[in-house]
């Protein structure tokens, strides 16, 4: 089978919700010496932005986005352990987290996988994280980075809220702050006050080696 044609597969499995297909389609794209990275981005990924436009266009429903959404992860577990990982000696920590209210957190463990991949050492809190929690942990965890995740309009503002909560502590100076997310956008991230916003895992990775090199 041709690279297109397995990665093909993989898309399709996402689209019709079919986690066994996609752990089978993910074991053979590694056997077959595609990059798991290239595997998630153009085979997992652009599956699921298939079922975001059928979602959107009320042609699907939620359960369906789910059982997607499962199937996912069902492709991930296979590919992200896969990703080499780069060795680094002086490791910076970054924590990172979906923002409170957003429970949407694949392309958040996407975006931590590649980070851990690229040497930096990355503290997960999770989906739907408190204000508070981004704040009081970044300073107890003496964090180098904080990378805050959203899909959603609604909760877009709790990333201003967490960046207010570090200035208030003290701690803003000390830190980059990024983040992500289709709702957001470089210029959100200035209003705000975020350092930068990226568009995906690949591209906040190389940021941040620049940032820290
Ligand atoms: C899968 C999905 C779900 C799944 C989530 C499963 C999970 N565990 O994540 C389920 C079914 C649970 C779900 C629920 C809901 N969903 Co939904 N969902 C989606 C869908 C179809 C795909 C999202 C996805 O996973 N994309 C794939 C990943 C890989 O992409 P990504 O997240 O964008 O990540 C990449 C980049 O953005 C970037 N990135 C992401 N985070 C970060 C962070 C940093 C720091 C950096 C640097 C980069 C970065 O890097 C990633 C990888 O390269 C989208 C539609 C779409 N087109 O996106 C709707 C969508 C996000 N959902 C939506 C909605 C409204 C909901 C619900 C409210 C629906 C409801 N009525 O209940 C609930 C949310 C409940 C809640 N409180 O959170 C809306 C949001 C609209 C908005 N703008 O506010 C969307 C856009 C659908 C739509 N068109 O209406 N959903």
């Amino acid at each position: 089978m041709t690279k297109d044609a397995l990665l093909a597969r993989l898309a399709d499995a996402v689209i019709s919700g079919k986690p066994d297909l996609a752990k089978e389609g993910a074991h053979e794209v590694l056997k077959n010496g595609v990059s798991p990275m290239a595997a998630i981005n153009e085979g997992l990924v652009k599956g699921m932005s298939v079922v975001g436009d059928r979602y959107a266009a009320h042609e699907v429903y939620l359960p369906q986005v789910l059982m997607s959404a499962h199937t996912m992860y069902a492709g991930l577990d296979i590919l992200l352990p896969a990703i080499p990982k780069e060795e680094v000696a002086d490791k910076k920590k970054v924590i990172i987290g979906v923002v409170e209210g957003d429970v949407h957190d694949i392309g958040k463990n996407i975006v931590k996988t590649m980070m851990t991949a690229g040497g930096f050492e990355v503290l997960d809190m999770g989906r739907d994280v408190p204000i508070s929690t981004f704040i009081e942990s970044s300073e107890k965890e003496k964090v180098d980075v904080v990378a805050m995740s959203t899909l959603m309009t609604p909760t877009m503002d709790g990333m201003k809220e967490v960046i207010d909560g570090l200035k208030e502590s003290g701690y803003r100076s000390k830190v980059q702050v990024i983040i992500g997310g289709p709702p957001t956008s470089p210029t959100f991230a200035k209003e705000i006050g975020a350092d930068h916003r990226d568009a995906n895992a690949q591209d906040s990775v190389a940021n941040l080696k620049g940032v820290f090199k």
